[in-house]
C-alpha cells in the first residue's frame, strides 16, 4: 500500500521549487518560479505577528566604525545590531566585501546579457517582463522610465533574479534581513532594479524612496556596486546625506526635476554640517538603508565607465505594501 506523499502548504512548496530551480537551472523552472514567488504572497492567509525592526533593544556594535563620515562595517561582522548602529549613526550602512568576486562577474555579466534581450526584444530565461497578464498598469511606464535611466527590473530577468536572490542568501545578507523584519521577507516588483549606469548619464536627482513607496512603510533597501565606482573612479557611484531618521526633505520644488524627487540647493540643506559623502565602491560592497535616506546617482562631466549595481528594497511579508508587488523571497 502507499500513501500520499505529505501536502505542502505555498510557502513549502515555494522553497521546494527555489531548490528544484537551482539544482535544475532549466530556463522553464527559472520563469515558473518568479511567478511562484508572487502568486505565494497571496495564498498564505496568516505571515504571523508584524513584529516591528529590533533596532531600538540592540547594543551598538562594536565592528560599526566610521570611516570618512559613514557608518561602516565589514560583511564578516553584518548583523542586527550592526545594521541598528548604521542607521543611528548615518542613516545607512556601508558594507565592504558582501559579494565575492566570482559572484558580482557573474552577476555583471548576466547583467549586460539581460539588458541585451531585452534591448533586442529577445524572450528567454534573460527577459521575460513580468506580470504581463495581471494588469499592474504601474510596471509599464516604470519599464520605459527604468530604460532611460540605465536599469530594468530584476524581476522582468527570470535568470537574473534567481541568481541575485542566491547571491543574497549565499552571503547572509537575507538572513540578517530577515532576523531584523522578526519574519519571513518579501522583495519588491517595482524596486528590484538591475544597473547599468552610463557613464555619461547627464543628470539623476536627488530623492528618499518612501517619497513614491510611502511614507510609513518598513522596508530596507540593498544597493550593492558590481564594479568599482564612485569618488576618485571613472564610474558613477551613489551620492549619500548621512543623516539617521531624516525627515522627508521637500520634494519638487526649488529646481527639483521631479514631483518626487528634491533638488541641490535642499538636498545641501539637508546635509547641513554633516556634509554630503561621495563613497568609493569596490565590485562587491554594499550600502544598507531606508525609505528616508537622501541619495542620487553620482553623475559628474568626464566619467568613461558604466557603472553596474542591483537595488532590493526588502520588506517584512507580514507588512508588505501591496502596491509595490511582492514577492516572498
Ligand atoms: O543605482 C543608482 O544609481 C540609484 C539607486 C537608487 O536610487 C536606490 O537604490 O534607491
Ligand atoms: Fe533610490
Amino acid at each position: 500500500m502507499t500513501t500520499a506523499p505529505p501536502e505542502r502548504t505555498p510557502l513549502e512548496g515555494l522553497d521546494f521549487h527555489a531548490a528544484h530551480a537551482e539544482n535544475a537551472d532549466l530556463e522553464a523552472v527559472d520563469a515558473s518560479l518568479v511567478r511562484r514567488r508572487h502568486d505565494v504572497f497571496g495564498q498564505v492567509d496568516e505571515w504571523g505577528e508584524a513584529v516591528g525592526d529590533v533596532d531600538q533593544d540592540l547594543a551598538p556594535s562594536d565592528a560599526v566604525q566610521v570611516i570618512e563620515g559613514i557608518a561602516t562595517v565589514d560583511a564578516a561582522n553584518l548583523s542586527t545590531a550592526a545594521i541598528a548602529t548604521g542607521l543611528n549613526t548615518s542613516g545607512c550602512l556601508i558594507i565592504r566585501g558582501l559579494l565575492d568576486t566570482d559572484t558580482c562577474g557573474e552577476l555583471k555579466a548576466g547583467i549586460d546579457r539581460s539588458l541585451h534581450d531585452r534591448d533586442n526584444q529577445e524572450r528567454g530565461r534573460w527577459y521575460a517582463p513580468f506580470g504581463e497578464d495581471l494588469n499592474f498598469g504601474e510596471l509599464e511606464s516604470e519599464r520605459a522610465f527604468s530604460q532611460n535611466s540605465g536599469s530594468m527590473f530584476a524581476v522582468d530577468s527570470p535568470r537574473m533574479f534567481r541568481s541575485m536572490l542566491g547571491a543574497y542568501r549565499r552571503c547572509g545578507l537575507a538572513g540578517t534581513v530577515e532576523r531584523w523584519f522578526g519574519g519571513r521577507a518579501a522583495v519588491s516588483a517595482r524596486k528590484c532594479a538591475l544597473w547599468r549606469v552610463r557613464p555619461d548619464l547627464p543628470f539623476a536627482d536627488w530623492h528618499q524612496d518612501g517619497a513614491f513607496m510611502g511614507r510609513s512603510i518598513r522596508t530596507i533597501n540593498s544597493w550593492v556596486a558590481l564594479s568599482t565606482c564612485g569618488a576618485g573612479t571613472s564610474s558613477p557611484g551613489m551620492d549619500l546625506v548621512p543623516i539617521p531618521k531624516m525627515d522627508f526633505a521637500p520634494t519638487g520644488i526649488n529646481g527639483a526635476a521631479f514631483e518626487w524627487s528634491v533638488s541641490h540647493t535642499d538636498a545641501m540643506e539637508a546635509a547641513g554640517e554633516v556634509g554630503i559623502v561621495h563613497p568609493t565602491f569596490s565590485p562587491g560592497d554594499g550600502v544598507l538603508f531606508t525609505e528616508r535616506l537622501l541619495h542620487r546617482t553620482a553623475t559628474r562631466e568626464g566619467l568613461s565607465d558604466p557603472r553596474y549595481a542591483l537595488e532590493t528594497w526588502w520588506f517584512p511579508a507580514a507588512d508588505f505594501p501591496e502596491s509595490q508587488i511582492p514577492l516572498v523571497f
